[in-house]
């Protein structure tokens, strides 16, 4: 038996580990306990990643549709064939009908992005997504319209206060201020907390992040920006901003100060469920600094006016002056990422950028910052006329329990002339494939840090090969649209040279062509392995000369829309369909330590810890229902209804329904919810309701009615 080190790629956080292997079987994953920044971390998932291997069940080859089930392939015809169909599309239909869509899956492998982008550029073809635009989407084009600081704001590491709005890291290893991803979550927040940071958790739910809180607001979902409204009430009044810094880089303070004036306290405390009183001393908190931000996670960032909710705690933690001032170490520049200066100046707000993207064919949307709103793609593949999608591709996502409005998605797959899954797993979507093929496992491809790698809270990378060979014709991401490629005849052109085509290269090439403009280079970082590079002296400079621009804390569209919150009883009425008197719950996403999204359930450890997405209630509302744990309860939007198996959890406040995204199928029906569980996204409706820049949909505090199931 050999140990090689590596590092996990089911999430984002790329914790290291060493993976003993026989042959080419995983036998076993261990964290690495003295790498210098995870500490030993890993996370059930990835200690499991020997079973994601022996999966009896994996996709090991290329499947082709064949009436209701598939017939095996060989891969060169399953290839020859989606080039053939694509090219055809392509010639029929034009370019915009052939569209990809990487999800988290996808995003795990550190050229998929680059490779895909790139392919569709040389084919001409603007629809390009993925999960990006419906993961928190305002945080990609909140800058444009408030500006953002060029040298960053403050870290974790360096924080005296952190106020996190809907996310919680110990169990997401997610968090929008770095520090409580990429790391050991628990250690880190142990060391903060006992260097005297303050922790507020605002979260209808005591999760296992606001169990550490100072201060824990457990807000009625789906009100955040009132909620912020009202700090930034409490911290303008009683003037507890950093003044210097708002006359020196910031516009409209005044018209702010004004918009937030209907968001007093007492207001604000009724409207969120908290007392007045929590919310003054938040603020003061917060306040107090001097360090630290406040930052948003997929609680806000899904629910309703997600953009309006980004650009209100962006503009707290701008009138607090929390950015890294000139003269401060960067704590990580990143490695991956290209040697750029930071400087102590406003990059200024762009807000045509948000009005010029590639327009959508339906509600008034566009693309943003290169790819197209994933929301409304089954939208683009459904609705007639020219543009029409015909033909996806679905690189490690699973839209039919993961996009909004499952209904509609459905229809949508059903709908295409070819669509193309590659992905390890016979997933709902891929059951709806013409194709399915069978992707690399983490283990078996090289890959760097390049997700982590500007949130990492130390200049750190890590790079691996692959530790075992492929079982079966399999394909790394690249691979497919190398392939692809190379039977169109399209150039895939990389920061470091086009793709060659002649030959198929490495993945260890790939990624360098991918990383050509790395502040360190690749074969450095493959070299030196998990490293912190302290080395890195990244101060940040002064502004240049003759810098002018300002953070535009109040457009006008931004006071219009505040004023219509303030008009609203609650967040719920954006949804044309909800009625109070019925729609008394709300249900929120949350997220569960043994899975990530749709995937996890396919290792037998996992699945024993259990097999549905429980509907968590407080217990007396279970009681009030007239239920108990275990029992059945119907939960229905004024979009659709699931049935869902009720639990007890006395860490919800009374009111909301705290459930698991991306479980069971693609049936419609619940029949199986204890053995699969149950997609929340069957209540969503993607045309209501929806943010009008980003078309996020109401995702979380969805309005629902909870009924018992009676046998
Ligand atoms: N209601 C509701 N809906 C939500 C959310 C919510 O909170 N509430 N969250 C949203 C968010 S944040 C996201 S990111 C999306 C997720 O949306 P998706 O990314 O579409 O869904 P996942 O279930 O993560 O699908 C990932 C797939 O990638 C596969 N995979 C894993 N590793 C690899 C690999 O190395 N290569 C390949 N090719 N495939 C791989 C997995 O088997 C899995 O099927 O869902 C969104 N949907
Ligand atoms: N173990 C595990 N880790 C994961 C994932 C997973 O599925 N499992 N998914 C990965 C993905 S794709 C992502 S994007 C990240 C997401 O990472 P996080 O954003 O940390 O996701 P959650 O853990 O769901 O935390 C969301 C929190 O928001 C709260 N909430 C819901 N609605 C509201 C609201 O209206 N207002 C406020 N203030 N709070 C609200 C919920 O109660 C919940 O505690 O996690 C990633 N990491
Ligand atoms: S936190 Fe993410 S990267 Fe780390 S072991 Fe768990 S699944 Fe793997
Ligand atoms: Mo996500």
């Amino acid at each position: 038996m050999e140990t090689r080190r590596s590092f996990c790629r089911i999430c984002h956080a790329a914790c290291p580990i060493e993976v003993d292997v026989e042959g080419s079987t995983v036998v076993a994953v261990r964290g690495v306990k003295d790498d210098p920044l995870f500490e030993g971390y890993t996370c059930v998932k990835g200690r499991h990643l020997p079973e994601q291997h022996a999966d009896p069940h994996r996709v090991r080859g290329p499947l082709r549709r064949d009436g209701d089930g598939f017939v095996p392939v060989g891969l060169g015809q399953a290839l020859d064939d989606i080039a053939a169909t694509i090219g055809r599309i392509i010639a029929e239909h034009g370019p915009r009908a052939v569209a990809t869509y990487i999800g988290t899956g996808g995003f795990q492998s550190s050229t998929a992005v680059a490779t895909t982008r790139m392919w569709h550029r040389a084919v001409a073809s603007p629809s390009f997504h993925t999960s990006i635009t419906i993961d928190q989407p305002a945080k990609t084009t909140a800058p444009a319209r408030i500006g953002w600081w060029d040298a960053g704001f403050h870290s974790f590491r360096s924080s005296d206060v952190s106020m996190a709005l809907g996310y919680n890291s110990l169990v997401s290893s997610y968090a929008p201020q770095g520090g409580l991803q990429g790391t050991n979550p628990f250690v880190e927040l142990r060391r903060a907390k006992a260097r005297g940071m303050k922790l507020i958790v605002v979260d209808p739910r005591r999760t296992e992040l606001a169990s550490f809180a100072d201060l824990h607001l457990q807000v009625l979902p789906g009100e955040d920006a009132t909620l912020l409204a009202g700090l930034l009430h409490v911290v303008l009044r009683d003037g507890l901003h950093d003044v210097a810094f708002c006359e020196a880089h910031v516009d409209r303070l005044a018209e702010l100060e004004a918009a937030v004036v209907p968001f007093p306290p007492a207001y604000v405390a009724e409207r969120c469920g908290v007392t007045a009183d929590e919310v003054v001393v938040a603020a003061r908190l917060f306040a107090a600094g001097p360090r630290g931000i406040a930052g948003t996670g997929t609680g806000p960032g899904m629910s309703p006016r997600c953009s309006l909710t980004e650009h209100l705690v962006t503009a707290l933690n701008v009138v607090c002056g929390r950015v890294n001032r000139a003269g401060d170490r960067i704590n990580n520049p990143g490695i991956l990422g290209g040697g750029r200066p930071f400087r102590a100046q406003v990059v200024a707000p762009r807000p045509e950028a948000l009005t010029r993207g590639e327009p959508s064919r339906v509600r008034g949307l566009r693309g943003y910052r290169g790819q197209m709103p994933t929301n409304a793609l089954a939208d683009e593949i459904l609705e007639p006329g020219e543009g029409r999608v015909r033909a996806l591709v679905v690189i490690g996502g699973n839209p039919v329990v993961a996009w909004p409005d499952q209904r509609k998605t459905v229809d949508a797959m059903a709908a295409l002339e070819l669509l193309v899954v590659l992905d390890h797993r016979l997933t709902p979507t891929a059951e709806m494939a013409h194709f399915v093929l069978g992707s690399k496992l983490p283990l078996e491809r090289a890959d760097v840090t390049h997700i982590m790698d500007p949130w990492f809270e130390a200049p750190y990378a890590n790079y691996t090969d692959a530790v075992v060979e492929p079982d079966g014709e399999v394909l790394n991401e690249w691979e497919l649209i190398w392939e692809l490629s190379r039977r169109m005849g399209t150039t895939v052109e990389l920061p470091g040279g086009p793709l060659p085509i002649d030959r198929k290269p490495t993945d260890d090439e790939v990624i360098a062509l991918a990383y050509a403009t790395s502040r360190v280079p690749v074969g450095e970082i493959r070299r030196n392995g998990a490293r912190i590079y302290d080395e890195l002296e990244v101060v940040v400079e002064p502004a240049e000369p003759g810098a002018s621009a300002r953070f535009a804390l109040a457009p006008p569209d931004i006071v219009a829309e505040l004023a219509e919150v303030r008009a609203e009883a609650s967040s719920a009425v954006v949804l044309s369909g909800f009625d109070p008197e019925v729609h008394t719950f709300r249900l929120v996403s949350r997220r569960l330590k043994a899975v990530l999204n749709s995937l996890g359930t396919e290792m037998p450890s996992i699945r024993s810890k259990g097999s549905t997405n429980l509907a968590y209630l407080h217990p007396d509302d279970l009681a009030d229902l007239g239920a108990a744990d275990g029992d059945l309860v119907e939960i229905s939007s004024p979009r659709g209804t699931i049935v869902g198996v009720a639990a007890a959890a006395d860490d919800l406040r009374r009111g909301v329904v705290s459930m698991a995204h991306s479980w069971g199928d693609g049936r419609l029906h619940d029949e199986r919810v204890r053995e699969i569980g149950t997609p929340t996204n069957r209540l969503v409706d993607n045309a209501d309701g929806f943010d009008p820049i980003t078309g996020q949909a109401v995702q979380s505090a969805i309005p629902v009615l909870v009924r018992p199931v009676r046998p």
